[in-house]
């Protein structure tokens, strides 16, 4: 890859060590769990791309729509020359459908995934050449130190997909208050939310046909195996998705189809038939939930838009004084 001078990127290195720790917590937990962040290696980013693409899965291609439908208005809410960092820079055609509306000063993408990141921040900076790209490698679920942005600048996060639905309802508060923070009084958020619905829906969504978020969802397993080392017969695990109604929120389970162990770094974890790991949640809102939520740590809602379906939202929210 050619320098380019609008390019720069930090990698915060969201280490191995990390995994390897939460991994082994997690397996010791009752119930098992692994936390989502960690679908996402090179191989489980493209996963999660092919899902995107999947007849079943609506949030991306709805969300899209409501960006390239609405664009205008959108720059109007947030205002040009900002200063734009994205949480989890995961869709290409998102952050560019909302870069061509908003022709922002500066863009500051946050990813866990180093190769995806490199890749779709400097093609950026490639094809938008009066934008200042400064990408992060970082585990943006903690805070971090942001690169300096310019005190007088003003400040937008665009938190697409819905991935704030990888949060409990309590922890997305303190997500929401350390963004609120970022952004700074009078600052703003936009941020896509999927919404509740039809359950079979969801189900359909998380259940595609052709077995990619199956593979997403074991590519945790190879991950463990490779970067761990860890012995464990990914065969052995069978991907299970069904919609919780009470808490409104999509689960993500890797189910032991037979009794098998997984070892990792001289501790062995045994499953019983049927015992699983719960790898993910993702939380469903209605549009005034999210909003009572966001107003809780002190946004105040400005806009929000749904498609016709009433199937994704995308909400712009801004700091309040009293944040
Ligand atoms: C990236 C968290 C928004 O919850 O829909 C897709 C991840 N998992 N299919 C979602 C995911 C299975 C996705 N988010």
């Amino acid at each position: 890859m050619s320098a380019l001078p609008n390019f720069e990127l930090h990698d915060l290195k969201p280490a191995v060590a990390d995994f390897r720790r939460e991994v082994l917590a997690g397996l010791a937990a009752t119930p098992r769990r692994i936390a989502p962040k960690f679908f996402y290696d090179a191989a489980g980013s493209h996963l999660f791309d092919a899902i995107t693409q999947q007849p079943e899965y609506y949030p991306t291609r709805t969300e899209i729509g409501l960006l390239r439908g609405h664009g205008v208005e959108i720059a109007e809410r947030l205002g040009r020359q900002a200063a734009l960092i994205e949480l989890g820079s995961g869709s290409d055609i998102k952050i560019r459908c909302l870069l061509d509306a908003l022709r922002p000063a500066e863009y500051l993408p946050l990813d866990i995934s180093l190769d995806h990141l490199r890749e779709s921040a400097s093609g950026i900076a490639r094809d938008y050449p009066q934008v200042r790209v400064r990408a992060t490698c970082v585990d943006y679920t903690r805070e971090f130190p942001l690169p300096p942005i310019a005190p007088e600048a003003h400040r937008v996060v665009f938190y697409p997909g819905s991935s704030v639905g990888n949060f409990e309802p309590s922890d997305v508060r303190d997500l929401l208050r350390w963004v609120a923070g970022m952004v700074g009084p009078g600052g703003r958020l936009l941020i896509g939310v999927d919404l509740k619905k039809d359950p079979a829906r969801l189900h359909a969504a998380y259940n595609d046909a052709a077995g990619v978020t199956a593979a997403f969802n074991g590519n945790v397993l190879t991950r463990m195996a490779t970067e761990l080392g860890a012995k464990l017969k990914v065969e052995d695990f069978a991907h299970h998705a069904f919609y919780n109604e009470a808490l409104g929120r999509i689960e993500m389970h890797l189910r032991a189809l037979r009794a098998t162990s997984i070892e990792i770094a001289g501790q062995r974890f045994d499953f019983a038939e049927g015992e699983g790991i719960h790898t993910e949640n993702s939380y469903k809102y209605c549009e005034e939930e999210f909003g009572a939520l966001a107003a809780s740590v002190g946004f105040v809602t400005e806009q929000v838009w749904c498609d016709a379906d009433r199937l994704f939202s995308v909400h712009c929210l801004r700091v309040g004084a009293l944040s």
